[in-house]
């Protein structure tokens, strides 16, 4: 690790698993329930508003009862003792992370915990229901959605994540599927500026060939064990 400095991390569903977050491919997976195309779009919201603010609303509540789990406690130990440059880059709108005590992270996908007003545009930070249509606090509308980014929306901070990717010497990948996009082509884009590449998943992602190394277990167990490697190399 002597020649690292700089890292940026990309975690997904996985990494929460282990605290009782659902993840949403694979066994007992949240699409499961829900047929993603009912519930993360922006024309299922437009369809049936009840059932998608329900769903989230059911969500943001079981995420406030779920604590970070050793694999988010290793992350934040690892920001708050790396000297170099660290950009944990979420995929998760649970703040799993930011619990732990992260600091430097950053939700591409939006968050639970912020309804935003697609009257006047104002995130608010957010922990009840939104079914019942409460008015936003900015603008007094009743037009207040979960700011999640839902299938053909535009991920957060894009730019800010390729520019730390351009930076980077090691991009580490962690408890996601590599199903979806933009995030499922980091891989590709850090080896093609030549960053080292790790993945630490539970079974070989949809993108696993793409990395250098991968290692395969829970998230709770792997991510400790190369946050000390890293640490102390
Ligand atoms: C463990 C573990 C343990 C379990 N320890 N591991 C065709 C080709 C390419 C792209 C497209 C295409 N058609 C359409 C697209 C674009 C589309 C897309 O990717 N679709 C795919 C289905 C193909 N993408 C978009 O629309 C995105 N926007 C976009 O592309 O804009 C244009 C653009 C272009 C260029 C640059 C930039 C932008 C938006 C995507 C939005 C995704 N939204 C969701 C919902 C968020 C809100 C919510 O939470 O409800 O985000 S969908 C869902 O999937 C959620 C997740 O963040 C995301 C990824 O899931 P994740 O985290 O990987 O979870 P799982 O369940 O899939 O995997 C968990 C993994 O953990 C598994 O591998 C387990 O093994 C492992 N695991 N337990 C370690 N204990």
């Amino acid at each position: 690790m002597g020649n690292i400095r700089n890292i940026v991390i990309l975690t997904g569903a996985g990494i929460s698993a282990e605290s009782g977050i659902d993840t949403f491919r694979g066994g007992g997976g949240l699409w499961e329930q829900h047929k993603v195309e009912d519930v993360a779009t922006p024309e299922a919201f437009a369809r049936d508003p009840d059932l998608v603010l329900r769903f989230y609303d059911m969500r943001r509540e079981a995420i406030q009862t779920k604590e970070p789990n050793p694999a988010h406690e290793a992350l934040a130990q690892l920001d708050s003792g790396w000297k170099g440059e660290l950009l944990i880059v979420t995929q998760n709108v649970d703040d799993l992370h930011e619990r732990a005590g992260a600091k430097r992270v950053l939700h591409m996908h939006g968050t639970h915990l912020n309804a935003w007003c697609t009257a006047c545009d104002v995130r608010t930070p957010w922990r009840d229901t939104l079914v019942e249509r409460p008015p936003c606090p900015e603008c007094g509308e009743r037009a207040l959605r979960p700011d999640v980014v839902w299938f053909g929306e535009m991920p957060y901070e894009m730019e800010r994540i390729y520019g730390a990717l351009r930076e980077a010497d090691l991009f580490v990948s962690i408890g996601t599927s590599g199903a979806v996009y933009p995030a499922a082509g980091f891989v590709r884009e850090a080896r093609a500026m030549g960053v080292r590449t790790l993945e630490l998943n539970l079974e070989p992602s949809q993108g696993t060939a793409w990395f250098d190394d991968a290692r395969h277990g829970q998230a709770s167990k792997l991510v400790p064990q190369w946050v000390d490697e890293v640490l102390s190399s």
